[in-house]
């Protein structure tokens, strides 16, 4: 996954690393000659512990002083030393699609973690850029949200909505969701509340019968918000866990079919995922926005993860709207989906995964 992300990544990474290692510097004023110890002359600080730790008539006092004295020095890495490659970051960063923002959010956490600070010598260079990589995308990523958890925090039946823009992938996403949560021991019903495209009732009945769940429907053209107020009540009689409602394409220039979300929020859903498609890039995020500011939303599923080597979206999304991305599909099968972790991702996206 995020494979031009990755190598943009550690292409910075590699290069921060190198860069501070070889500029940076000691604060003035605080370098202390150590002791000459051997009348050789080593040269770094390792060489220098080894030196005397290897001296057998010096005491463990002594040793113990100077190794705290070389683990106590600071080194200073300067804006000037890592700002090239920053500039370098930043361009790979939008070439990779993500958003101008969040680069810029991504860029200026870097900055502030690296430059100025002291690092201890007992740190090395390669952990505090990874950390300073790792806090500012988990900066922009945010804290996920697990669904699991949710459903048990909320009075049963839980009910999540499902929204975005045609053709992204909402219903596969609900009968993908349908599948993790059956995994995790919960109970689902789905409501058939896409009653404007021709075939998507069916398209949805055949997900339910495939998973073993039932769908609520009514005859194509009909008021949504009357079928999932069914599906709903379904779910009460039934004791079932989670009611997933599927609603149709929304065009955010559609000012009926927005009116008509608006209209199915009667339902007073727990949670509104909207559904938006990786490859489609920054214009994913700009939908986001727009979906955001006009039916509200509460968490984010991307989908064709797969189809997208950029990864671009995938990062900005959520900081874009401030919600949580809660899913990513990666594939047209029932198990292609993934709980999205933040801290995972970034694990993967900095190549410790
Ligand atoms: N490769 C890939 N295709 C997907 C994914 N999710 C959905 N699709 C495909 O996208 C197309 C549209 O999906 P659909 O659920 O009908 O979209 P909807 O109009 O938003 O309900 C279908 O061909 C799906 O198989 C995904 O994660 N990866
Ligand atoms: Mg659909």
């Amino acid at each position: 996954m995020f494979k031009a992300l990755k190598e943009k990544l550690f292409s910075a990474r590699k290069k921060l690393e190198h860069s501070i290692e070889e500029t940076a510097h000691e604060p003035e004023g605080t370098h202390e000659e150590l002791p000459d110890t051997s009348g050789s002359s080593p040269k770094t600080e390792a060489e220098k512990i080894a030196v005397v730790s290897s001296e057998k008539k010096i005491s463990p006092k002594f040793t113990d002083k100077i190794v705290s004295f070389v683990r106590d020095r600071e080194f200073i890495i300067s804006e000037k030393d890592v700002g090239e490659i920053l500039d370098e970051l930043e361009m790979g960063l939008l070439e990779s699609d993500v958003a101008f923002s969040v680069t810029e959010a991504i860029l200026s956490r870097i900055k502030s973690d690296l430059t100025g600070s002291k690092r201890k010598i007992g740190i090395s260079v390669d952990s505090i850029v990874r950390d300073a990589l790792s806090d500012a995308l988990l900066s922009v990523l945010g804290e996920g949200v697990d669904i699991c958890s949710f459903i048990k925090e909320h009075e049963r039946p839980v009910k999540v909505l499902f929204t975005g823009v045609n053709g992204t992938g909402k219903t596969t996403s609900i009968a993908k969701v349908t599948r993790y949560l059956q995994n995790n021991g919960f109970s689902v019903v789905l409501g058939a509340g896409d009653t404007f495209r021709a075939g998507a009732i069916e398209q949805i009945d055949v997900h339910g019968e495939r998973l073993g769940v039932k769908v609520i429907q009514h005859q194509e053209g009909s008021d949504p918000t009357a079928v999932l107020f069914d599906t709903v009540e379904y779910a009460r009689a039934h004791k079932i866990d989670v009611v997933l409602g599927d609603t149709a394409g929304r065009f955010h220039n559609r000012a009926n079919l927005m009116n008509q979300l608006e209209k199915i929020r009667v339902i007073k859903p727990d949670l509104i995922v909207y559904v938006d498609e990786a490859v489609a890039g920054n214009d994913a995020v700009i939908r986001a926005e727009e979906f955001a500011k006009s039916v509200g939303m509460d968490a984010i599923m991307l989908t064709k993860v797969d189809m997208d080597p950029k990864g671009g979206a995938a990062i900005s999304v959520a900081y874009a709207v401030g919600k949580p991305l809660i899913f990513i599909g990666t594939g047209q099968g029932y198990d292609d989906v993934m709980a999205f972790n933040p801290r995972n991702v970034v694990a993967d996206l900095l190549g410790d995964a």
